[in-house]
C-alpha cells in the first residue's frame, strides 16, 4: 500500500534523531518526521485524503527550505510554496512546544507506538488501526505477543497466510531495523544512568543484557539497579523527559520507549539476589541454557530466584555475580564471552582466555586532525591521546586519494616534521603515521618511497565497494603483501545503516595478514566496529595480530577505543594478540621486521 511505503521511510528515519523537548532547534527534518506522523495518524483515524496529504506535501516542501526554526525565530510569518496556513500554523507550534494541536487530537485517538506496527511489511493503517481498535495492539511488541499467543487467529478478514507473512516480516524487521548501534545505545544509557543518579538514592545501576556483552546492536537496554525505594526509582524513570512513550510501569520494573523505537527497561533487584538476577539478565539466552543445562547435571536448578539444590530442597542466593559462576565450580565468565558457544566448557575446565583489558592498551594507532578531515587540531589531538594515559598514538590523516581532505606527499613531509618538533613537548610518543587508500588494483596511493617515511601505515578501502568478491579479496591480500602497510583498517567496510561491508574471502585475507605480519584493525568508530568480535574471532584462528583503533575525528571519539576493546573482547582476544598492547620498542620491532623481510 502506498501510504505504508511512504510512511515507512518517515519512521525509520526518526532513528537516531535525538528529539529535543526544548523548542529551539528542531532541524527541518525533524519537523517533517512530525509532519509525517500526523499525516500517518490522519490516514488511520479515517481523515480525508486530501486532508492528510496535505501534510505530506508539506513535509516534502520543507525538506528544501532554509531553516524553518531561524525563520520563525526571527519572527517572520511562514510562507512556503505548498504549506498553507493552517499547516503553517502547526509548524510554529511544534517549533515552540515540540508538539501541536492536531497531533495531541490524534495521540488521543492513537499512541504513538503505534507507528512501530506499519514497519511491519503488510501492514498498512487501515490494518494498523483494526488492529488497535479490535485487540488492543498499541506497539510491536503487543503485536509480537498476540500473533504468539494466536489471539489474531480467529480475527475476521486475517487468513493463516496474511498471518504467517505478518509474524515473518515482524521478525525480520525487528532483526534488520530495530536494533540501536551499540555506541548509540552506550550514549544514550550514559544519559539516562545520569539522570537517574540525580533523583531518589539508587545503586548498583549498571546495563545487562547485550549492551553489557558487547554485541555489534542491540535490541534494547537492559538496566538494573538496587534501591530503598523502588517505586520512587521506577517513578523517577518514568518521567524521564526523553521517554516518548511509558510501556509498562510497575513496582519493581519499568519500560518506556524513546522516539525510533529504542526501548530501555528498569530494573528494581532485591539486593541478596541482585548477582543472581544480574546474571540471568546479562544472558545471551543461549548461554543461561548452556548453565542450566550444566547445572541440571549437576542436580541444581538455575534461576533468577537462585540456585535450587535439588536434593536438599536449598537455595543458594547472592548479592555477586561472580558466585553464581563460583557455586556451580566453574570459572568466572567475562559477559562478552556469554555468548553460548564453548565457554561454559571452558570455564569448567579453567581454561577461559584471559581477556584483554583497557589498562593493558598502551596507545591508539589511528586518529585524524585537521590536516585531513579531522574535527580538531594536531596539537589538541596529541594532548588529549597524551591525557588518556598512552605511551604512544599515531596520527594517521589520509593520503591524497580522500579528494580535497588528503594530504600530498609534499604536505605529508610538511606535516612529518610539524610532529617532529613537536616531540618531548608531551609525555606521549607520536608517530607519524598515514592512512592510505588501497587503489582498485591494490597499489597505494602512495609510493613506496613515500610510505617509506611513515613510522606506521594503515592501509584501508575507501572506494570501489562494489567490485567482486574475487577483485576486493585480491585488493586487500596485495595490500597486505606491501611491506609497508602495517594494519589494514576498518576490514570489512561495514557502516551501520549505510553499508553492509564489502565481500571477500575471509580465510584469504586472514591468511595473507597472518602470513605477512600485518594487523587486522578492530575500529572503534561508532559507525564502524569492524572488525566485529565475531568476525575477529574467526580472524584469530589464523594467527592474525590485530590492533585496537578509535579512528577518531575529534577529541571525544577517542573513547572509541573501548569499543574496540569489547570486540576483542568477545572474540576472546588475549593481550598478546593486541598490537597496541605491546610496549612502544615491542612495536616498532613489528613493523621492521615485516618492512625488512622484503
Ligand atoms: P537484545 O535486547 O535483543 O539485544 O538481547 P538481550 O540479550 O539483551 O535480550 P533481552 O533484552 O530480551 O533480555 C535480556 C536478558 O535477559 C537475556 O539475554 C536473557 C534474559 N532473558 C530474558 N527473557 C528471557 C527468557 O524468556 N528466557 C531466558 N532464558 N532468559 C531470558
Ligand atoms: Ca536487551
Ligand atoms: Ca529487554
Ligand atoms: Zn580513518
Amino acid at each position: 500500500m502506498g501510504a505504508r511505503r511512504r510512511n515507512a521511510p518517515g519512521a525509520v528515519q526518526m532513528i537516531g534523531v535525538p528529539k529535543l523537548r526544548s523548542n529551539l532547534g528542531l532541524s527541518n527534518g525533524e519537523i517533517a518526521a512530525k509532519l509525517i506522523e500526523i499525516r500517518t495518524l490522519a490516514e488511520m483515524a479515517g481523515q480525508p485524503f486530501y486532508e492528510y496529504m496535505a501534510y505530506e506535501k508539506a513535509a516534502a516542501s520543507i525538506e528544501n527550505a532554509p531553516p524553518l526554526a531561524e525563520l520563525v525565530a526571527s519572527g517572520k510569518h511562514l510562507r512556503l510554496p505548498g504549506i498553507g496556513k493552517k499547516i503553517g500554523a502547526v509548524i510554529e507550534q511544534l517549533l515552540k512546544t515540540g508538539t501541536a494541536e492536531p497531533l495531541e487530537v490524534l495521540h488521543k485517538r492513537f499512541p504513538p507506538t503505534i507507528l512501530e506496527v506499519l514497519n511491519v511489511d503488510g501492514i498498512g493503517t487501515k490494518s494498523a488501526a483494526m488492529l488497535f481498535d479490535k485487540f488492543g495492539i498499541a506497539s510491536l511488541d503487543d503485536l509480537e505477543r498476540a500473533l504468539r499467543e494466536g489471539r489474531l487467529d480467529d480475527a475476521p478478514r486475517l487468513g493463516v497466510k496474511t498471518l504467517a507473512n505478518w509474524r515473518r516480516n515482524l521478525l525480520a524487521y525487528k532483526a534488520r531495523v530495530l536494533r540501536t548501534p551499540l555506541a548509540r545505545a552506550r550514549s544514550i544509557a550514559r544519559e539516562v544512568m545520569d539522570y537517574m543518579a540525580e533523583g531518589p538514592p539508587v545503586h548498583r545501576l549498571l546495563p545487562a543484557g547485550s549492551m553489557r556483552r558487547q554485541e555489534v546492536t542491540v535490541g534494547d537496554i537492559d538496566l538494573v539497579c538496587t534501591a530503598e525505594d523502588p517505586q520512587a526509582v521506577i517513578a523517577r524513570f518514568a518521567s524521564w523527559e526523553r521517554a516518548e512513550a511509558v510501556l509498562a510501569e510497575g513496582s519493581t520494573k519499568a519500560s518506556i520507549w524513546l522516539a525510533g523505537g529504542l526501548q530501555i527497561d528498569l530494573r528494581v533487584l532485591p539486593p541478596h539476589v541482585y548477582g543472581n538476577l544480574l546474571q540471568h539478565f546479562t544472558g545471551s539466552r543461549g548461554h543461561n541454557i548452556k548453565v542450566r543445562e550444566y547445572a541440571v547435571r549437576k542436580g541444581l536448578r538455575v534461576s533468577e530466584n537462585g540456585i535450587l539444590d535439588l536434593a536438599s530442597g536449598g537455595i543458594f542466593t547472592t548479592a555477586e555475580e561472580a558466585e553464581v559462576y563460583a557455586h556451580m565450580g566453574m570459572d568466572f565468565i567475562a559477559p562478552e564471552l556469554r555468548s553460548g558457544l564453548d565457554e561454559v566448557d571452558l570455564a569448567l575446565k579453567g581454561t577461559l582466555p584471559k581477556l584483554v583489558e583497557i589498562e593493558d592498551v598502551r596507545g591508539d594507532l589511528h586518529m585524524h586532525t585537521t590536516w585531513s578531515d579531522g574535527r580538531d587540531e594536531l596539537e589538541e589531538m596529541i594532548e588529549a591521546a597524551a591525557a588518556r594515559g598512552y605511551e604512544y598514538h599515531a596520527i594517521s590523516d589520509h593520503s591524497p586519494g580522500r579528494g580535497r581532505f588528503g594530504l600530498s606527499a609534499q604536505r605529508m613531509r610538511e606535516q612529518k616534521d610539524v610532529i617532529e618538533s613537536l616531540r618531548g613537548n608531551y609525555a606521549i610518543h607520536t608517530l607519524h603515521a598515514s592512512e592510505v587508500d588501497v587503489l582498485e588494483d591494490g597499489s597505494l596511493d602512495y609510493s613506496d618511497e613515500v610510505l617509506a617515511q611513515f613510522d606506521l601505515v594503515i592501509a584501508s578501502i575507501h572506494t570501489g565497494f562494489h567490485e567482486s568478491r574475487d577483485a576486493i579479496t585480491r585488493r586487500i591480500v596485495r595490500a597486505c603483501e606491501n611491506p609497508y602497510v602495517t594494519i589494514i583498517g576498518h576490514p570489512t567496510g561495514r557502516r551501520f545503516g549505510e553499508f553492509e561491508g564489502y565481500e571477500f574471502d575471509l580465510n584469504a585475507v586472514f591468511s595473507a595478514a597472518a602470513r605477512t605480519g600485518t594487523a587486522l584493525e578492530i575500529d572503534g568508530q561508532a559507525p564502524r566496529l569492524d572488525l566485529s568480535g565475531t568476525m575477529a574471532r574467526h580472524a584469530a584462528t589464523f594467527g592474525v595480530t590485530f590492533a585496537l583503533d578509535s579512528d577518531a575525528h575529534r577529541v571525544e571519539a577517542l573513547e572509541g577505543v573501548e569499543l574496540a576493546l569489547g570486540q576483542a573482547r568477545r572474540a576472546g582476544l588475549t593481550k598478546d594478540q593486541i598490537l597496541n598492547a605491546k610496549p612502544l620498542p615491542e612495536l616498532l620491532n613489528f613493523i621492521r621486521t615485516k618492512r625488512s623481510r622484503h
